[in-house]
């Protein structure tokens, strides 16, 4: 009884501190060293040294800044509709939206991961997670564009996502939330969760040339929430580890019922094993459904196809290729460093870090050391897995990355600070204050083996008091660190687009070198392709009225179009005939219910539209492209319903009167 109490104290207590939030540090202000300005200052016509990938949070997107003048490059359009890319508007990238659901136009979107090839980041394809509909995006790092999006069945809630192996065989994805599998009865009662409600660990696989993901198994696993994920490398390569909370398997309120246990679980993995178990014939065919979204660069289109099976290996009956290993209060982060030994996690009410030792793990399962088992999984014992503890190092650990030097930098979001820690001795080194509550950090290839090392950037969720008052919402921000000396020093902070959650970040060459300048026109395999001016047209069929069109400095061609009416659907199939970098052309036409098209040199896009009146209306380049973009216009008349006014389209051609006028 006494126990409990304290527990609800000690529970009531971490819970006003996650409520308070972080208190503000001293020195608040001019905690930056005296050569800060300089050190991010990047001179204008300078490049940036790093490309930082950062996620977008509630925005869905993803964002890229330089660094070190933390410049914002481009926000990626991912998992939310973009007016201004079009992106979920034009008819060639709706179906990249498409889930089981049918389109969705929005999600959560909170973790990033480089494709790497030996440990190491290789700048190939960027791996990014949506949240609420559980799906992995691939973005392609030649384009900067999401070629590919692939939806998770028998999973609620993709937080758990993506994380990468060594070398990208593997997309992994945890579910946040259990549920009553897919292709079992979901009208149940919620108190029947320990009975009906499962977890699944889904294995996506990359293929090594174009990157296509296909879900190639799913491990079936006790009904709990899973949370942070990082592979294992050299030594532990072929292993996974997950953190997992609510091993209480409460299903309300649980930021108390969740808590009850002195110690969750970290999830050691053994994937090389569970994929052989799966080539062996092991796994159990399941009938599900989800999307596969993928962009053909050939053709600037995008297909959605609706797959129906996935490949399940329940792990009750495979006890090898999991086990447990308990970790304090409610574990977040699960971060392995750069050797490959030590693992790490933060449990989020904790007041100290555990670093687990591969070697010990090993160790415990041959010995087999276990205190019990959780629902069939052998649970290592504590002790017997633990390399060590990193004591007093602050309030509410979340996330760590490593320098390559033998240390770990934390991040505490209820003390608000990064905490850099040494992996050998777990002593204490350095904090510095962040402004404030940081959820992650990044150092560049900080999860790699071979981690860049110079930078640390926080991400903080409040920045209360630190930018011009916007209304009730403030911006959240990112703070960059120069780790290069043995105290970290603030160079500087500016706020970031959505919520930031994780971040990498990597040498800018290492993209830059493969970046693509425009799509050939030759190459263009797009159905409604328009091969020069001179192939310009506009064609009837039925009520559907096709418009091949194209654009370049500074017109459409046709620019006049009639013999459109009332109930026709309309589509300008726009190719921008451009073959010069930065040239891209923006199409829109009054009274659109859809975004502007924003179309690339070389590609072709298309833009549906319904006009709802008869009448004249304009259409116009949205992208100033030269010193006559603003003449880069036209116009399409409307007849009604029945009207004789054939199709009829021109460029260029002027009326008899304006003609004779013209030539005076
Ligand atoms: S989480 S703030 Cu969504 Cu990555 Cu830890
Ligand atoms: Cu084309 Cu402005």
């Amino acid at each position: 009884m006494k126990k409990i109490l304290f527990f609800v104290l000690f529970i009531t207590a971490s819970i006003t501190l996650l409520n308070i939030s972080g208190c503000k540090p001293k020195n608040a202000g001019d905690a930056t060293g005296s050569d800060a300005a300089s050190r991010v200052f990047v001179q204008p016509g300078k490049y940036d040294e790093l490309y930082n990938f950062v996620s977008g949070g509630f925005s869905g997107q993803v964002s890229v800044y330089g660094l070190p003048s933390g410049r914002l490059l481009r926000v990626i359009p991912v998992f939310s509709v973009d007016p201004e890319k079009a992106w979920g508007y034009s008819e060639e990238t709706k179906p990249m939206l498409n889930t089981s659901h049918g389109e969705v136009p929005w999600d959560d979107q909170h973790h990033l991961d480089l494709s790497q090839t030996n440990g190491e980041i290789d700048g190939r394809w960027l791996f990014a997670n949506a949240n609420n509909t559980p799906r992995i995006a691939r973005i392609d790092l030649k384009t900067f564009r999401t070629a590919e999006i692939i939806e998770i069945p028998n999973s609620a809630g993709n937080h758990s996502s993506p994380f990468i192996t060594e070398n990208t065989e593997y997309v992994v994805a945890g579910t946040r939330f259990s549920v009553p599998m897919d292709d079992q009865n979901g009208d149940v009662a919620i108190d029947t969760y320990k009975k009906n409600f499962k977890g699944t660990i889904s294995f996506v696989s990359v293929a090594p040339k174009d990157g296509e993901m296909k879900l190639a198994f799913q491990l079936l696993l006790p009904g709990m929430n899973f949370d942070l994920s990082h592979s294992g490398k050299g030594p532990s390569s072929g292993w996974f580890f997950f953190s997992c909370y609510n091993s209480e398997q409460a299903h309300t309120l649980l930021e108390v019922n969740a808590s009850k246990r002195d110690k969750d679980f970290i999830l050691a993995v053994n994937w090389k094993k569970a994929e052989e178990y799966i080539k062996q014939g092991k796994g159990k065919k399941q009938s599900v459904r989800y999307a596969h979204n993928k962009l053909d660069e050939a053709t600037h289109t995008a297909t959605s196809v609706m797959e129906t099976e996935t490949t399940v290996l329940d792990v009750k009956d495979f006890p090898d290729i999991v086990y447990m290993i308990p970790c304090p209060k409610s574990p977040h982060g699960c971060d392995v460093d750069p050797t490959g030994e030590y693992i790490v996690g933060s449990g989020k009410l904790a007041a100290l870090i555990p670093v687990f030792s591969f070697t010990k793990i090993q160790q415990a399962i041959a010995s087999k050391t276990f205190d019990g088992d959780y629902e069939g999984i052998p649970v290592i014992k504590y002790e017997a897995a633990l390399h060590g503890e990193v004591k007093k190092p602050g309030l509410g650990p979340l996330h760590t990355e490593f320098d390559g030097k033998g240390n770990g930098y934390t991040t505490f979001f209820i003390s608000s600070e990064i905490v850099k820690w040494s992996l050998k001795d777990l002593k204490v080194l350095d904090r510095q204050p962040t402004y404030y509550s940081p959820g992650h950090l990044c150092i560049p290839g900080g999860d790699t083996k071979k981690p860049y090392g110079k930078y640390l950037i926080a991400y903080n969720k409040i920045t209360k008091d630190r930018y011009l008052p916007t209304g009730p919402e403030l911006a959240q921000s990112a703070q960059l660190f120069d780790i290069s000396g043995d105290k970290m020093k603030l160079l500087a902070d500016y706020p970031s687009i959505g919520e930031p959650h994780y971040a990498q970040a990597v040498p800018a060459e290492l993209i830059s070198k493969n970046s693509l300048k425009i799509f050939k026109l030759e190459d263009n395999k797009h159905p409604y392709v328009t091969m020069g001016e001179k192939n310009s047209k506009v064609v009837r069929e039925g009520n559907k009225v096709h418009v091949y069109m194209t654009a370049i400095r500074s017109h459409f061609s046709p620019d006049n179009i009639e013999g459109v009416k009332l109930g026709d659907e309309v589509y300008f199939h726009l190719t921008n005939l451009e073959q010069d970098w930065d040239v891209p052309h923006g199409f829109g036409v009054k009274g659109n219910n859809n975004a502007e098209l924003l179309v690339m040199p070389g590609e072709t896009q298309t833009l549906k539209w319904v006009p709802d009146r008869v009448g004249m209306f304009p259409i116009y380049c949205t992208d100033f492209c030269s010193a006559l973009h603003q003449e880069m216009s036209g116009y399409v008349r409307v007849s009604p319903k029945g009207s004789s006014v054939p199709i009829a389209f021109s460029l260029g051609k002027n009326s008899d009167a304006l003609d004779s006028l013209l030539k005076k």
